[in-house]
């Protein structure tokens, strides 16, 4: 034994408490989404006091639902089913009954080692981006336990908690996935969200981009240029009716981003303007490409792609798309 550990032994400083304060039981992932899955994976770090961990359950919170546990190698897991306080939206249908804790029990986790508990349940619209859903967890050992149970109080620090049941913080989906065509770039003074573009049909040799663009700083910018590997080249161009015909024309010198202003590029109205496509982007890819600006510089983003004729990322083709007119991009 070192003398640190000595010293603690003899003073008592090494408490059950001080340890936990160290190592509370706790959730991998800290975000999720309403009407999302949320993979739930307890990690437990350390047993009660030098003993090994023989069991581990976790309360599965209302509006969390459709939970399953993830069967665990020398672990007996059990689920605990009941009402829920209403009827959540859940897939094609409602969901009123669910699964309210998951427990695994007759395994042996020596103190010295770690191991994860997982299970996977829907992140129902209960709740709001902002808020924090805690999953309260019990670990017990031979003798000695602990309960990460303690939920703060509005307005009260979770760190100031002994034993906190570990926290999920919502976060809206937009803010956090690609896939739903909603990012934000910052570069800069400028704030680049949504780049997107339409899928073309085989041989189009045109693609249209769109982006919006906000500039958060004191000076102006200028979009000067955009790129994809796809494409010969890139420019920026404006549509206007010219004798009721929808005409097109390059932005000459830029497209000018003043401090404060969003520009947004979309169907109809100015974009980017990809040209020599010598390949066709499909709905569902992420095109690499480049936004060059005057003063942000070469800024990478990654252009979803929505259907052909799309009118908004990641939307579906409206019907009316084939009969919009002159501009397939
Ligand atoms: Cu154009």
């Amino acid at each position: 034994m070192n003398r640190i550990a000595r010293a603690a032994l003899l003073t008592g400083v090494l408490t059950l408490s001080s340890n936990a304060a160290f190592a509370h039981a706790t959730l991998e992932r800290k975000e999720a989404s309403p009407n999302a899955s949320y993979r739930g994976v307890v990690q437990i770090t350390h047993g009660c006091d030098g003993q090994p961990t023989n069991r581990v359950s976790v309360t599965i919170p209302e509006g969390v639902v459709g939970a399953k546990p993830m069967p665990k190698p020398g672990w007996t897991v059990s689920s605990e089913k009941g009402p829920y306080a209403r009827a959540y939206p859940y897939f094609h249908g409602d969901i009123r009954e669910g699964v309210k804790s998951i427990t695994w029990t007759g395994g042996s986790l020596p103190d010295d080692q770690i191991d994860e508990f997982t299970f996977i349940a829907r992140v129902s619209d209960a709740f709001a981006p902002g808020s924090t859903v805690y999953f309260p967890i019990e670990q017990d050992c031979a003798s000695g336990r602990y309960r990460w149970t303690e939920i703060p109080a509005a307005g009260q620090d979770a760190h100031a908690l002994k034993s906190p049941a570990p926290g999920v913080r919502i976060v809206a989906a937009a803010a956090k996935t690609a896939d739903a065509g909603a990012t934000t770039i910052k570069a800069g003074d400028l704030s680049i969200e949504t780049p997107w573009m339409r899928a073309t049909p085989g041989g189009a040799k045109v693609a249209g981009g769109y982006v919006r663009v906000t500039n958060t700083g004191t000076q102006a910018d200028r979009l000067t240029g955009a790129s994809i590997p796809l494409a010969g080249r890139g420019s920026i161009h404006s549509m206007s009716m010219e004798g009721g015909v929808m005409k097109m024309a390059p932005v000459e010198g830029g497209l000018t981003i003043k401090p404060g202003e969003t520009v947004e590029l979309k169907p109809g109205g100015l974009h980017l303007m990809f040209e020599d496509l010598t390949g066709s982007p499909k709905a569902g890819e992420v095109v690499q490409g480049t936004l060059t600006f005057e003063r942000a510089g070469s800024v990478p983003v990654s252009f979803s792609v929505a259907p052909i004729g799309a009118t908004k990322p990641g939307a579906t083709k409206p019907a009316a798309a084939a009969a919009q007119g002159h501009h397939d991009h």
